[in-house]
């Protein structure tokens, strides 16, 4: 059985190797490290099958801003590139579901020193790294003409823990179709205090993103895709009234109503014209942001002043409320979601 693995982190499996259409290239970061006594832990291996595949902009930036590109490519053509393998040491900044930030030690021929997200080939063992922890791994990663890409990290051995006995992690809750959605409350473009509740009776197509994403194929993908839904939409005139959009950021200290208003009447293209009465732009209050992305498994890391490390999470949702479908990753099509949200609005 073939595993789809979605996304630009990809994986490896059984010799075959999925390029991505993103590549990434490092730049010069320079981190002290000191390092703690060894004291082994555990080292486990499993076959892995994501259930969920979230997957995260790559890079904390600590030292120098500015040194790292993430480069766009369109190819999604399949090539294969040589595998590498390097070990790391270094100390966890932070972990999500299917991630770990390592503030790692120089990596000869890979790397300078530097703070940066890679995923988990085996992403079950989360639960057991934590931050502060010391680590030992191998960074596994493809090669080709352009530099490496896809860097995963396996082998993972704890030999310094940060502490003893670690509080449960927090749970992300995977959305799956009948899930009931809470009632979360948001602040709209127009200051407008929202709730999920106001929108049954009508089919509503959520997604979080945040306005200062950089990344082409994270929020401002997931907003370009938005665009072309609400366009396909409103060719349907019995459809559009039976449908909603709503755009959701998590970083709501940035995204204020005026923030969010200008953002999204970019995206319909009406500027000022904009009513937003088809496609809300809101935000939680902050103290709401972690229920709300552990609800819809968005996995959201400060970087620096101005990044967020973040997954991505699409979600249509019933007239009665109900989850109807998730769509985890960036490689969704509007045209198959239009066809998902014309099939839930009949129902
Ligand atoms: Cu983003």
């Amino acid at each position: 059985m073939q595993e789809h693995l979605r996304g630009w982190t990809g994986t490896v499996k059984a010799g075959k190797r999925r390029p991505l259409p993103m590549q990434m290239r490092f730049g010069d970061f320079c981190v002290a490290h000191d390092d703690a006594g060894e004291v082994p832990v555990s080292s486990r291996q499993r076959i892995m099958r994501l259930r969920r595949i979230s997957f995260l902009l790559l890079i904390v930036l600590f030292v120098v801003a500015g040194c790292h590109q993430v480069t766009h490519s369109s190819s999604s053509e399949a090539v294969s590139s040589p595998l590498k393998s390097f070990p790391v040491r270094g100390r966890i900044v932070a972990t999500d579901p299917t991630h770990v930030t390592l503030d790692h030690a120089a990596v000869p021929g890979f790397m300078e020193a530097m703070t940066m997200s890679y995923k988990l080939k085996d992403s079950s063992i989360v639960s057991e790294l934590h931050p502060g922890d010391l680590i030992t791994a191998k960074i596994l990663v493809e090669q080709d003409a352009a530099g490496f890409r896809n860097p995963q990290l396996e082998n993972i051995v704890v030999v310094g823990q940060a502490k003893p006995d670690y509080a449960p992690k927090v749970q992300y809750h995977v959305p799956q179709k009948g899930d009931d959605v809470p009632d979360f409350k948001l602040l709209n473009q127009d200051g407008k205090r929202i709730d999920f509740g106001r929108f049954k009776g009508r089919v509503v197509l959520v997604t979080f993103i945040y306005t200062r994403c950089q990344l082409a194929d994270f929020c401002p993908r997931m907003s370009m895709n938005f665009a072309e839904i609400d366009k396909a939409l409103d060719a349907d005139p019995a459809l559009y009234a039976k449908t909603h959009l709503l755009s959701i950021s998590f970083d709501p200290a940035y995204d204020t109503p005026a923030v969010l208003k200008k953002y999204g009447s970019a995206y319909t293209g009406r500027f000022a014209k904009e009513t937003f009465s088809h496609w809300d732009f809101a935000a939680p209050p902050a103290k709401e942001v972690p229920a709300i992305t552990q609800f819809f498994n968005v996995g959201v890391t400060p970087g620096d002043a101005k990044t967020l490390t973040h997954s991505l999470s699409t979600v249509l949702i019933g007239k009665d409320g109900k989850v109807v479908a998730w769509y985890p990753t960036n490689e969704w099509k509007p045209a198959d979601v239009v066809v998902a949200m014309r099939a839930a609005a009949a129902n």
